[in-house]
């Protein structure tokens, strides 16, 4: 993808490439490194927000370069989840596995703001991130770090300027948004399932 689409037009960057990624799954041929690609994509979302979530981004991105050193050794998803589950690593911290544990509630947190930013149409992100984060990441996290998140709400943009630095209309935002949806719900659910598979509770 042309670096400038990804810079000037984020969410038709993330949009169109995870729809490509969609198509892929149902073709079954996730490669490890055309998905950390992907996900990678999301950390240009963190840069709109300002300094309070600079750590969940380096956070973020030190999971992915996790995976993308582990595309090494495992060409596809299944194959993380093997060599973890036959070292008995799946939890372990900094494992592959956990990695993308982490990385899948990444993209199913973004996902859940979309969902709620087309629900309402409050101009303050608060509530929407808020409700978003308390589905979706807050019972995995650990008190400090709900601290930090909830605290971290108050310093968001507003909505009309977070549309502005991702160069939007609320017109043209609400269409990628869907797509986005629509297209990372498989994702999520594929790797869902390539836990329950192999009897890994999901509940971390
Ligand atoms: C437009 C509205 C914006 C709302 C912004 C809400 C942002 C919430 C950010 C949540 C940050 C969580 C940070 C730290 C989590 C840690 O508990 C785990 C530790 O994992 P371990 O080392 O125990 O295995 N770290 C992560 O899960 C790293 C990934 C966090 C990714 C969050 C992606 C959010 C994307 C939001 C983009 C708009």
């Amino acid at each position: 993808m042309d670096e400038r689409v990804v810079i000037q037009q984020p969410l038709s960057a993330i949009a169109e490439t995870f729809e490509e990624l969609s198509k892929r799954n149902n073709a079954n041929e996730i490669r490890l490194d055309t998905f950390c690609q992907a996900a990678s994509l999301v950390s240009v979302l963190f840069r709109s927000l300002g300094l309070a979530f600079k750590f969940a981004e380096l956070g973020y991105v030190a999971k992915l370069h996790g995976l993308l050193e582990a595309s090494k050794t495992c060409s596809t998803l299944p194959d993380i989840l093997n060599l973890d589950v036959a070292s008995d690593t799946v939890k372990t911290s900094g494992s592959f596995s956990r990695n993308l544990r982490r990385v899948r509630q990444g993209l199913d947190l973004v996902r859940a703001i979309f969902e709620q930013l087309l629900s309402t149409d409050d101009s303050s992100l608060k509530e929407v991130a808020s409700t978003a984060y308390g589905q979706v990441c807050a019972p995995y996290h650990t008190w400090a770090v709900r601290t930090a998140v909830y605290a971290g709400m108050y310093t968001l943009p507003t909505r009309d300027q977070l549309l502005m630095k991702l160069n939007e209309t609320e017109q043209s935002a609400d269409k990628k948004m869907r797509r986005y949806i629509a297209a990372s719900l498989p994702i999520i659910e594929y790797i869902d399932k390539l836990y329950l598979a192999r009897n890994i509770t999901l509940d971390w």
